[in-house]
């Protein structure tokens, strides 16, 4: 590795020994810059890596509410501004009780990479609470919601940080955060993304992040003689990139047969039935287990992990960090595994990843195999501030034409860099390289 970039993880495991998810995304990203910064050596001298490494703000606030049996309940929030260095703050909302200031941090650092890659003019943060959604009825989540917005509100805006969802956060919640910031500040405007279509969503921003995800899979497999088409797919999760990634890869001629939440899995050999999973995972907020007791022929096992004993050719995490081990990627090898393409972030660990690599199976990361999510609400931005409506196809030909696009930057890239199909590496690279462009031309801020 790098010497600089070497010292300046060392530093991080020094000042950050307790954050593990933050040190695991940072870590992977500079190993891979190392060689970037040997044909650079502007970049140590202008503290390029330090000032990376450290989010630009980090606001952490209580968050006080009443639940529907009169009692005070206190969560913590977050928003972690990471980047402005290539455009406002731009990321998702996360509630669920696992969220830690270390969460925040590693997904944020992630989106600034990621928003790169769109080359849309996205800067990167992420926020969100150890609120859980789950359980709740819908008073609940309004209030939480709206006392989350009463400290969120002044630290955001259509030009300066522009949330939008992510594990917890639908169109419920955006609905409730955007009422109560319209409520506070007097102003109707693009400050959050995924919102309803009556007051100024985008179309395809619901099924964004899964169609990318499937749109750049195409890509690779393409640039590798093959296709999606007739390959057998496991896909995790059943939330909002799951199940759209799921609808797309059917549409594309895959055969889905086995999807998760977070207690179990079910398979169905038949092919997951779409409609009724989303009947059980948006419409009831039930559980996955409900869909074995529903369509005859399918099966339901306890325990998330294992889904990934299911043989399959091609694997698409869309759950949540680290929900795939080295023990886990064997199996799927063992299995035949052909190709695989992060819908969440940081699915893999990075035994696993390597694994993956060492057996020549195609892997390509979350930062840009799930940016089709943040790239359709950079579309929303800009319609909100023209005051127009694309129509679904206008945004999904755009949609389908920056995965390609983020596809060829991290093939070239990988290439560059003397590792061909390397789209880990691909992928620091070429979303690096536009940031540390940027924060050399701004100086030293
Ligand atoms: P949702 O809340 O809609 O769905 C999350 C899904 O993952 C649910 O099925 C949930 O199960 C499952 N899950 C959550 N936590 C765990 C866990 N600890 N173990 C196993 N399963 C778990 O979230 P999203 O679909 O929006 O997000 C999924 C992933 O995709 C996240 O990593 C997110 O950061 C990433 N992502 C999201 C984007 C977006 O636009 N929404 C964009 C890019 C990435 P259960 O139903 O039981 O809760
Ligand atoms: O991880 C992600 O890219 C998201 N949760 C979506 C972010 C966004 O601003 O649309």
């Amino acid at each position: 590795m790098n010497e600089y970039a070497q010292r300046v993880l060392d530093g991080l495991r020094a000042r950050c020994a307790h954050e593990g998810e933050f040190l695991q995304a940072a870590e992977e990203i500079l190993h891979s810059l190392g060689p970037l910064m040997d044909s650079h050596p502007e970049y140590e001298h202008a503290g390029l890596l330090e000032r990376f490494m450290e989010p630009e703000r980090a606001i952490a606030f209580r968050v006080p509410w009443v639940d529907d049996a009169g009692r005070v309940q206190v969560n913590r929030g977050y928003r972690v501004q990471y980047s402005s260095a290539i455009g406002p703050y731009k990321g998702g909302l996360r509630f669920h009780p696992n969220v830690t200031l270390s969460v925040m941090k590693f997904l944020a650092l992630e989106q600034v990479l990621k928003n790169s890659l769109t080359g849309l003019n996205m800067g990167g943060g992420k926020g969100g609470s150890d609120f859980d959604p789950k359980g709740k009825s819908d008073g609940e989540v309004m209030s939480f919601c709206q006392s989350f917005m009463a400290e969120l509100y002044r630290h955001v805006g259509p030009d300066t940080d522009v949330p939008a969802g992510d594990i917890g956060v639908g169109a419920r919640e955006i609905g409730y955060l955007f009422g109560q910031y319209k409520r506070l500040t007097g102003r109707f405007e693009g400050v959050l993304t995924g919102k309803g279509l009556s007051y100024g969503g985008s179309l395809v921003r619901k099924q964004a992040t899964g169609y990318g995800l499937c749109y750049l899979l195409e890509a690779m497999m393409q640039a590798h003689g093959m296709s999606p088409r007739g390959m057998r797919a496991v896909v995790s999760g059943s939330g909002n990139v799951a199940l759209y990634a799921a609808e797309k890869a059917q549409q594309m001629g895959m055969a889905v047969v086995a999807m998760s939440d977070s207690q179990g899995y079910v398979v169905d050999e038949a092919g997951i039935n779409l409609a009724m999973l989303r009947q059980i995972k948006e419409a009831e907020r039930g559980r996955i287990s409900e869909y074995a007791r529903r369509v005859p022929g399918s099966h339901y096992h306890e325990g998330a992990a294992g889904i990934w004993a299911v043989a399959c050719q091609v694997a698409l995490p869309c759950a949540t960090q680290n929900e795939l081990d080295a023990r886990a990627a064997q199996r799927l090898v063992s299995g035949g595994l052909l190709a695989l393409a992060e819908g969440a972030n940081m699915p893999l660990t990075q035994e696993a990843v390597g694994l993956l690599q060492a057996h020549g199976v195609l892997y390509a990361p979350g930062k840009a195999a799930n940016a089709g999510g943040v790239s359709v609400s950079g579309l929303e931005m800009s319609q909100n501030a023209t005051h127009l409506c694309w129509a679904f196809d206008q945004v999904d030909d755009r949609l389908r034409d920056i995965m390609h696009c983020i596809f060829r930057a991290i093939d070239r890239a990988a290439a560059d860099c003397g590792q061909p199909g390397n789209y880990a590496l691909g992928a620091n690279v070429a979303g690096f390289a536009k940031v540390a462009e940027a924060m050399m031309a701004q100086g030293v801020v």
